[in-house]
């Protein structure tokens, strides 16, 4: 009788390569007694998924929940114009829960790169129609963040064409004839790699987005805001284009917080900026600027075009009514359970008399701003040289 946790068969095989050759963590160890004839089903999968490079998540089982690596296995693409090294190599990968493409040419292996891009090539040097260092120039040609490994097969086992390959940025070398087990253990140490290389840029891509987003409202903050504007500036000075600017602040804002609560009050300022974001198009930027400051950046568009978006924006915060959580801290008990934020708005715009550089045109908005906070708040002011107050008027 089998020891308690040992399974027999291919579902151990399975569940070993799953778990890289090693015991099984404790976590998925094998089932016991009445369990054990389950175990191949559901642990087979594993082994196959794991090659993949996709996400990793937690499966529930009859055992509890494991964490599996999931979604598709990985995909090798096989170039070589040798029918019978394609089929053997396919059949190799293939039983080992790859998907294989083949290609017989150089020109097919470029095109299936292109349309339906491999997580590895194995790659002949020797083709009818085209030369391997060629196809790997190509394939090397992707941008850094659409790595492809790729192993050269090759024949010509010499210093020459090895050295050559890897200088061209081939990610290993392997001559023929090799071992079914040797050619299985460098696809799998790509594979790792491409995976590691992956999960690099994403973080990489998460650290640049956070750097440049606000945390407390998910608009993007104050450092993205400076480097755009000056970029905005310069492209409309280049091109001759409009550009407005428009700087928002809600008013009296330290009322709301100390009325509810600095927490009442950040999610007061959370359903402001979504507000902002809503009332703004696709090519406009919304930023930030500190506190319960906001700026937006209008590429390309003029005077009233600014000021029919600022004053959609003062309207819907105008208009909107937040509501504090009955559950949420509230400093002041007498304190009702809704309020209302109004906001002051200066608006800037190029071409305009002295305004020459994208500071300039965020000095001059800043200028309004506080033109529209003098004049009494809850207004929108338009920088001319000399400000001026706009009167809106209310529906
Ligand atoms: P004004 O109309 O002159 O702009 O008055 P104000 O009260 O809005 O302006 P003031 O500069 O006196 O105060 C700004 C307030 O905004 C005080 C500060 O605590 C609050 N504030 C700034 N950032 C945050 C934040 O992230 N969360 C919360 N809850 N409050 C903030
Ligand atoms: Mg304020
Ligand atoms: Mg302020």
């Amino acid at each position: 009788m089998d020891a308690p946790g040992h399974v027999t068969g291919s579902g151990r095989e399975a569940g070993e390569r799953a778990f890289g050759g090693r015991a099984y963590p404790k976590s998925a160890a094998p089932p016991k007694s009445r369990w054990k004839r389950r175990s191949p089903s559901f642990l087979a999968p594993c082994a196959r998924v794991r090659r993949g490079t996709g996400r990793e998540f937690r499966r529930a089982t009859l055992l509890g929940y494991v964490r599996v690596f999931v979604t598709s296995p990985s995909k090798i693409l096989v170039v070589d114009d040798s029918r019978m090294q394609l089929d053997w190599l396919s059949q190799v990968l293939a039983r080992e829960g790859y998907v294989v493409s083949g290609a017989s040419g150089g020109k097919e292996a470029i095109r299936k790169v292109r349309t339906d891009p491999p997580d590895l090539v194995l790659l002949d040097m020797i083709l009818p129609d085209m030369d391997g260092l060629e196809v790997l120039r190509i394939v090397k040609a992707r941008p850094e963040d659409q790595f492809i490994p790729v192993i050269i097969l090759s024949v010509k086992s010499d210093l020459d064409s090895k050295v050559t390959g890897l200088r061209i940025g081939a990610d290993d070398f392997l001559a023929k004839p090799f071992a079914e087990a040797e050619i299985l253990a460098r696809c799998a140490a790509m594979l790792r790699i491409k995976q590691l290389q992956e999960r690099l840029h994403e973080v990489q891509r998460k650290l640049e987005e956070q750097s440049i987003t606000d945390s407390l409202t998910g608009l993007k903050n104050r450092r993205f805001f400076d480097e755009r504007l000056h970029e905005e500036f310069r492209r409309a000075q280049r091109y001759g284009d409009y550009l407005s600017l428009i700087m928002l602040d809600l008013d009296h804002f330290k009322k709301v917080n100390d009325r509810f609560g600095h927490p009442s009050g950040d999610a007061v300022l959370r359903e402001a900026s979504s507000l902002i974001r809503a009332s703004i198009r696709d090519p406009d930027i919304c930023a930030r600027y500190g506190g319960e400051e906001f700026a937006v950046i209008l590429p390309k568009t003029h005077m009233s075009g600014a000021l029919a978006v600022a004053e959609r924006i003062w309207r819907e915060l105008d208009a909107k009514e937040y509501v504090i959580p009955p559950n949420g801290p509230v400093v002041d008990a007498a304190a009702t359970r809704t309020v209302r934020v109004t906001a002051s708005l200066g608006i800037a715009f190029y071409p305009s008399k002295d305004i020459t550089t994208g500071e300039l045109l965020l000095r001059f908005a800043d200028q309004a701003l506080y033109q529209a906070k003098r004049a009494g708040r809850n207004t929108i002011c338009l920088y001319q040289a000399a400000a001026y107050r706009y009167e809106a008027a209310k529906s």
